[in-house]
């Protein structure tokens, strides 16, 4: 009972201090809570049904084994356009078809392990938004968690306005067909994630194996036939960012170790075709 009237009084003092009640200035970003479970041999994802539009501050829990990686890609859709719509775009894009006209990445959380959560900051915009895990088991041709279940929707209603995103320590910016990064440091980064293209863009993280070159990874990752050897990056401890649309930002969280990560996009233009790291999309980072 204490407990509750402190709660109470608190929020009297800050409405008071705030000066007006219902100021929408005082009630900072929208908090997003996603998780994604393991229902025996199915996936679960929960969202809340309805968010208010502006900055929101989206976080992952994952309750799965720590073996499994898994997402919560947000996309937002134009229409009356069904979510098994949408997923079916989403599961068979690896083939670089075009994308249908009123289908959108929206952001959301990147990769993160079974047990473990993590947050972004971002602005949703109004309008129908679905969320997909669009990870999956090892193993080729395995569906996604999504397309076992870990989906939802989520609408997202008032105006956005025009809040800022919070700072960050350091940037990565992606653009048509590359990246450029400032102060990536050995350790966990916060960054700002920008994508100034005009192209859907995410950024992947993969760390060098010792004694990897640039030409080595840049032969592995664009190579069309099964390539020869060990792989030159240690894919167990590549780091994804959720999809952004051209012109839209987030703040991520990037947990770099020191030495040297290459940095691709496996994303592919509106109108089709190859993945970007096929056409470029690769850049190297040393992190100190
Ligand atoms: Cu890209």
């Amino acid at each position: 009972m204490t407990s509750v009237r402190v709660a109470a009084s608190t929020l009297v003092a800050v409405a008071l201090l705030a000066g007006c009640g219902g100021d929408d200035e005082a009630t900072g970003p929208s908090l997003v809570s996603l998780s994604v479970s393991k229902n025996g041999s199915t996936y679960e994802l929960t969202a809340p049904a309805t968010v208010e539009a502006g900055l929101a501050e989206i976080s992952l829990q994952v309750d799965t084994p720590a073996t499994e990686e898994h997402e919560a890609q947000l996309i937002r859709v134009e229409g009356d356009h069904t979510l098994a719509e949408a997923l079916e775009v989403l599961s068979s894009d690896e083939g670089g078809e075009p994308t249908p006209p009123w289908l959108f990445a929206g952001g959301g959380v990147g990769s993160i392990k079974g047990g473990t959560t993590a947050t972004v900051t971002q602005m949703l915009e109004p309008g129908t938004y679905y969320v997909f895990d669009v990870g999956e088991g090892e193993g080729d041709n395995v569906p996604s968690f999504a397309e076992q279940g870990a989906t939802a929707t989520i609408e997202v209603t008032g105006e956005a306005g025009d809040a800022e995103l919070p700072g960050a320590d350091a940037t990565v910016t992606a653009e048509d067909y590359s990246f450029t990064t400032e102060r990536l440091v050995a350790g966990a980064n916060r960054i700002r994630f920008n994508n100034t293209g005009e192209e859907r863009h995410h950024v992947i993280a993969i760390p060098y194996e010792a004694g990897a070159t640039f030409e080595d990874v840049k032969a592995f990752a664009t190579s069309d036939g099964p390539p020869d050897g060990p792989p030159p990056v240690d894919f167990s401890r590549a780091l994804v960012t959720a999809v952004l649309e051209g012109g839209d930002s987030q703040i991520t969280e990037l947990n770099l170790a020191s030495g040297t990560y290459a940095l691709l996009c496996f994303i592919s233009d509106r109108a089709g075709g190859p993945p970007h790291v096929a056409m470029g999309m690769i850049d190297e980072v040393v992190i100190e």
